[in-house]
C-alpha cells in the first residue's frame, strides 16, 4: 500500500495525486498532518463579520434596464461579487449538479483516479487534492476552446454525470456571455466588449470538495485568493465557507438557494481600469460537513493583450495598468501565489 512519506515534497505528491480524504486515511492520525497547516498569516485569524452586511442580489428576470445596470455596477464597485437570481438555468439542474458533484467525490477513490489522464492538471479532467495546500480536493473539466476538451474523458460515474456536465457547460456558457454583456454596459462599453476581449475564451469548471477538517483554525478550504480570470460562476451547497473581503473585513457568502455567486476577475478590474474590483475571497472549513461548490470560469486565451479600455481612460490621467498578454499575465500570478501573502500586489495596490 502506498504510504505518504513525511517530507512536504512527499506529502504534497501524495495529497496533489489523492487528495485529503485519502492521504488522512492512510496516514491514520487524529492530527492535522504540518502539510496543511497554515503559516499563520493564512489562517482564519479575523472572523468573518457574519451579518453585517450582505453582497448584492442582482435579478435577471427583470428585463435589461438603466436600474439594472446601475445595480451591477454598484456590486462591480463595492464588491466584486453579487448572488445572481432568477438566472434562466433550471432549479432541477442546480439539484442534480449539486447531487452528482458530491456523489462523485463519494465514489471509490480508484474510481475517481481512473478519469485521469497522463496530462495531469493540463489534461481534458483531473481529479486530485487542491493547490497551495488547502484542504480539498478537485475536479477540473475543460470545456472550451474545443482543443483543450474531450467529452470522452469527462467521468462517466455516477450516472447520467456526463450529459450534466454537457448541461451544465451550455448553461454556463449562454450565462457567461449575457452577464459580461450586463457588465460591459455597465461601464459603458458595447455589450460584446468584455467577450470579445477574451479573444478564443477558455472556459472550465473546477468542482471543489473540502471534507470536514480535523482543526479548521489551522486549515484553510481555499486559500485567500483573487481570481486571475474574467468571470467566475459559483453554484455552491447549503453547507457555507465562502467568504469575501471588503475594504478590511471578511463578509461570509451564506449559500442561497437556488442562486449562484458571480465574481469579477482580475481581467475585469484591468479593462475597467480599476473602476470594478476583482476581491479577495477564500473559503474556511468546518468540522462537520464536506462542503461542494461547482466553479465555472471564463478566461482570455493566452495570447491575447489586456489593458485598460481606452475610453475607460481619462483623458488627463495615465492607464493604471499596462497592456499585458495574459499568459505572461497568469504565470506571474501563479509563480506570486507561491509567495507568502500573495496576491498580484499591482492590482491590490488599487484597493481602498
Ligand atoms: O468554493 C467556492 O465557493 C469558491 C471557489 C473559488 O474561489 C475558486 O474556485 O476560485
Amino acid at each position: 500500500m502506498e504510504l505518504p512519506g513525511n517530507t512536504h515534497a512527499e506529502m504534497r505528491r501524495f495529497h496533489r495525486k489523492h487528495g485529503v480524504t485519502e492521504l488522512m486515511m492512510r496516514l491514520n492520525t487524529h492530527e492535522v498532518p504540518e502539510y496543511y497547516v497554515k503559516p499563520v498569516s493564512e489562517r482564519r485569524i479575523v472572523e468573518a463579520d457574519e451579518d453585517l452586511e450582505q453582497i448584492p442580489c442582482i435579478n435577471l428576470q427583470a428585463p435589461m434596464s438603466e436600474d439594472l445596470l446601475t445595480a451591477v455596477a454598484r456590486a462591480c464597485t463595492e464588491w466584486g461579487f453579487f448572488y445572481l437570481i432568477n438566472h434562466g438555468v433550471p432549479v432541477s439542474h442546480l439539484q442534480d449538479m449539486q447531487r452528482c458533484t458530491r456523489e462523485f467525490f463519494s465514489l471509490p477513490h480508484q474510481e475517481k483516479l481512473k478519469i485521469n489522464t497522463p496530462a495531469g492538471n493540463a489534461g481534458p479532467v483531473h481529479f486530485g487534492g487542491g493547490g497551495n495546500r488547502d484542504w480539498r480536493e478537485v475536479l477540473r473539466i475543460h470545456f472550451a476552446p474545443i482543443s483543450e476538451s474531450d467529452k470522452d474523458y469527462w467521468p462517466s460515474k455516477p450516472v447520467g454525470f456526463r450529459s450534466l456536465l454537457e448541461e451544465h457547460e451550455n448553461h454556463l456558457q449562454r450565462l457567461s456571455v449575457n452577464i459580461l454583456s450586463i457588465i460591459s454596459l455597465s461601464l459603458g462599453l458595447n455589450e460584446d466588449f468584455l467577450i470579445e476581449a477574451c479573444g478564443e475564451a477558455k472556459s472550465s469548471i473546477t468542482v471543489n470538495h473540502a471534507p470536514p477538517s480535523l482543526d479548521p483554525s489551522l486549515t484553510m478550504g481555499h486559500r485567500t485568493h483573487s481570481d486571475p480570470n474574467m468571470l467566475t460562476i459559483i453554484l455552491q451547497d447549503d453547507v457555507g465557507g465562502l467568504q469575501v473581503q471588503k475594504g478590511n473585513r471578511w463578509f461570509n457568502v451564506r449559500p442561497m438557494e437556488n442562486s449562484f455567486v458571480v465574481n469579477i476577475g482580475d481581467q475585469v478590474q484591468i479593462l475597467s481600469n480599476a473602476k470594478y474590483k476583482s476581491c479577495l475571497h477564500r473559503v474556511v472549513n468546518n468540522n462537520h460537513s464536506p462542503r461542494t461548490s461547482t466553479a465555472f470560469f471564463i478566461a482570455p486565451s493566452r495570447n491575447t493583450t489586456i489593458g485598460p479600455a481606452p475610453v475607460l481612460v481619462d483623458e488627463n490621467e495615465s492607464p493604471v495598468y499596462p497592456n499585458m498578454v495574459y499568459g505572461d499575465y497568469l504565470d506571474d500570478f501563479y509563480e506570486q501565489a507561491h509567495c507568502p501573502d500573495s496576491s498580484y500586489p499591482e492590482l491590490r495596490e488599487t484597493e481602498n
